[in-house]
């Protein structure tokens, strides 16, 4: 069976066993010291070791991202450290280029082999980040792209089947009528951006549903639980929210589930099967989808080495191999995809932990 689709079949028992895996670990922390420090360190074809490798999410205290990331979950630190390389995680707190810039900068000065970083804005990080690829320095987006200033993506899934995905889902629970809105993360987000130009030409199939509104949370839970009761007081009529972050899916669960609208308005999107449990068992959420973050931050992790060993170039056709995830082919676009999005419901969510 060809690699692609092996990974494609196989991912809700990748999925599984990923929970498992995140029971049975117990290490914890932000940093992954090398096992063995050779920064030249390169053994006849083999990965370099002691490289400095930073991995910088959109923000910090997103539950995603920590899972994405942490060595506990198996995420991109995990990798790091399996490898011998110097792995730590840095960001800002808010999901804003103006609190991740000074991270990438500091990272790089202190030496970055390789940046591994979801971007909050690519026209506002590529200037710092081109000037690091300039230097040498091995650039891999992940989550969240900035196709001018990196060497290499590792998405997550395909953007128009995330897209069209999350309107089809909404549109089977609504049964294709009324009036919906979404919440999205931040305004310059790429990866929300893109998966809503991917809802909106889905939407033209639906004449019945009609996207009143979208919204901002900024992966901030606080600003999340504003704008969702916003949406209940302006839109008396509304029918679902789509909320294709992990961050606002949670806050419109909480706030529809907590009103008289629990039930009427339905809520979708992506989130973490631990955040949504108990708005699927009460009816406010049906189903929702997500891919294995602390796959997606392993993978990447995976290639950030690959490219800085210089065992691979960005250039489609390029094979490595991801540890336990297997083998994994550039694609067109200096891309590395992980695989499909995956549909939690009431029937299967019990079985994930993370
Ligand atoms: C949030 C972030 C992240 C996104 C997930 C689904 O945690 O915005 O970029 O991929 O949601």
């Amino acid at each position: 069976m060809k690699g692609s689709l092996r990974r494609v079949l196989f991912v809700p028992a990748a999925l599984a066993t990923a929970s498992v895996v995140l029971a049975a670990c117990s290490s914890s922390g932000t940093s992954t010291p090398a096992a063995s420090s050779s920064s030249s360190g390169s053994s006849s074809g083999a990965l370099k070791t002691g490289l400095k490798v930073f991995v910088i999410p959109k923000n910090l205290g997103n539950p995603y991202f920590t899972t994405s990331d942490s060595v506990k979950s198996g995420g991109a630190l995990a990798a790091l450290q399996t490898l011998g390389e110097t792995g730590s995680e840095t960001s800002g707190t808010a999901a804003t280029p103006a609190s991740q810039i000074p991270a990438i900068q500091a990272a790089i000065a202190k030496g970055a082999n390789a940046l591994v970083v979801s971007a909050t804005d690519p026209s506002a990080l590529c200037p710092t980040l081109n000037a690091a690829i300039k230097k040498g320095t091995t650039v891999v987006t992940y989550d969240s792209d900035a196709p001018a200033c990196r060497t290499l993506f590792v998405n997550q899934a395909s953007t128009a089947q995330i897209g069209t995905s999350e309107v089809s889902l909404l549109a089977s629970e609504i049964h294709d009528s009324g009036q919906i809105a979404i919440l999205s993360a931040t305004a310059s987000a790429p990866n929300q951006n893109a998966w809503i130009g991917f809802m909106k030409q889905e939407l033209k199939k639906y004449p019945k549903m009609k996207l009143v509104t979208t919204v901002y949370g900024n992966d901030d839970p606080t600003t999340a639980t504003q704008v969702a009761q916003g949406l209940l007081q302006h839109y008396p009529n509304l029918k679902g929210i789509i909320s294709p972050t992990t961050v606002g899916i949670l806050a419109a669960a909480q706030v529809v589930s907590a009103s008289s609208r629990r039930g009427k308005v339905l809520v979708t999107g992506l989130g973490t099967p631990d955040s949504m449990k108990k708005y699927v068992s009460d009816g406010t959420v049906k189903a929702f989808e997500l891919w294995n973050p602390a796959n997606l931050g392993y993978l990447a992790a995976y290639a950030a080495v690959a490219l800085a060993s210089k065992k691979i170039t960005n250039a489609a056709g390029q094979s490595f191999t991801a540890g336990k995830l297997g083998k994994f082919t550039v694609g067109p676009g200096h891309t590395v995809l992980l695989g499909p999005p995956f549909v939690f419901n009431k029937s299967n969510i019990s079985q994930f932990n993370f």
